[in-house]
């Protein structure tokens, strides 16, 4: 990375401009590129540099998202005498935020990239190909504050890619939906619609959907580890294991993100509207205004499964993420849960009385 003599090529822009002199522009600035084991390579006018957070920044932090994730502008204090080091005063405000719940039971979360414009959920059209999953993500992508757009990826590997290209439209409401090859150009063409200098674009998806290749595309030269497509056949394999901002030659910001086994929400419920709004304008319909649509009279959500208006499977989905999304929030917000225990008290004292 040598060809970045200006901020506004990694995304500078007004508003980070004036955040950055409410400060006192004190320091310089720069984009956290990629992120190694407590320490950082950061974008900055004229070059990069590796640099770690300050004992003050790490002192404070009580949560994950109180460090520097891949995205973020960053106050560097350059210590010319501490050779090529900078050290990592703050973090600037963040537009966007897109993160996952940590594997396992924890809730803890876990930053996948910040400050993006758009997200690329790249879904392969063979064995990856999953519209739940697809839900899953879409909605975290509205959570995120990033606009989703789906890549149905490896077209070339799919007989009925048409088909396929109408039913995830139609599970996508509000989204761009594209069916595209890394085999001809129909990949880079695609993206490159969307590519915008200071815009960034982060790509997501499960490892070997081809979201690396489609990214070396963009940049004209394998940067990107990548397998070979000839002998491999459609086995995809992971090969991106860190995530990366990358500046294109022409403009425009991309970050790669390594593939997500794992996938689970954080607390999304106002996206589930986002995603599921088919179901959110059926709602409007329903008897009670507080309808959780799974028993209730007068369902207009039930109502609509039943005369065939609305797919049963997207239906459970949403009822599934609705749930999870409920779960994460009673953990994560100590008064939900404390209000959720007292409900579960007084129910077990009221049946209880109803016993004896
Ligand atoms: N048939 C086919 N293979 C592809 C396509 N795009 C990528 N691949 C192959 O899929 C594998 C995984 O690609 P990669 O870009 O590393 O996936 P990533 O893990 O999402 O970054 C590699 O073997 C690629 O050559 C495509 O459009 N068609
Ligand atoms: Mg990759
Ligand atoms: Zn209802």
């Amino acid at each position: 990375m040598n060809n970045i003599t200006d901020l506004k090529a990694l995304g500078w822009n007004e508003d980070l401009q004036s955040e950055f002199e409410a400060y006192g522009a004190c320091c310089q600035v720069g984009r956290v590129a990629v992120e190694y084991k407590g320490l950082y390579k950061v974008y900055c006018e004229g070059g990069e540099v590796l640099a770690s957070v300050s004992g003050k920044l790490i002192y404070a932090a009580a949560e994950r998202e109180d460090y520097p994730a891949v995205g973020d502008w960053v106050l560097l204090d350059m210590r010319p005498e501490a050779g090529s080091k900078a050290i990592i005063r703050g973090i600037m405000q963040r537009k966007s935020k897109f993160s996952r719940k940590g594997a396992g039971n924890t809730v803890k979360e876990q930053i996948v990239a910040v400050n993006i414009d758009m997200l690329f959920i790249c879904m392969s059209l063979n064995q990856n190909y999953n519209l739940r999953r697809l839900e899953r993500f879409i909605t975290m992508a509205w959570n995120s504050g990033a606009v989703p757009v789906v890549l149905l990826t490896k077209s070339d590997l799919c007989e009925d890619a048409g088909e396929k290209l109408a039913e995830t439209a139609e599970v996508s409401p509000g989204v761009d939906v594209h069916c595209v090859s890394c085999l001809d150009d129909s990949a880079e063409k695609t993206v490159r619609q969307y590519v915008k200098p200071g815009l960034t674009i982060a790509f997501l998806g499960s490892s070997g959907v081809g979201k690396s290749t489609i990214i070396n595309s963009l940049l004209g030269e394998n940067l990107m580890d990548t397998r070979e497509i000839s002998g491999l056949g459609d086995r995809g394999r992971h090969t991106t294991t860190s995530r990366e901002l990358i500046v294109l030659p022409d403009g425009g910001i991309v970050i790669d993100t390594p593939g997500m086994r794992e996938f689970h929400i954080m607390d999304v419920e106002e996206s589930i509207d986002t995603t599921f709004s088919d179901i959110y304008n059926l709602a409007a319909g329903c008897r009670f205004l507080d309808c959780t649509h799974t028993a209730e009279p007068g369902c207009a959500v039930l109502e609509a499964i039943g005369n065939g208006n609305l797919d049963e499977n997207r239906y459970n989905n949403y009822i599934k993420l609705k749930k999870e999304a409920e779960f994460i929030e009673r953990k994560t917000n100590r008064k939900a849960e404390l209000e959720y225990k007292s409900l579960i008290r007084k129910r077990a004292k009221l049946i209880k009385a109803l016993k004896k």
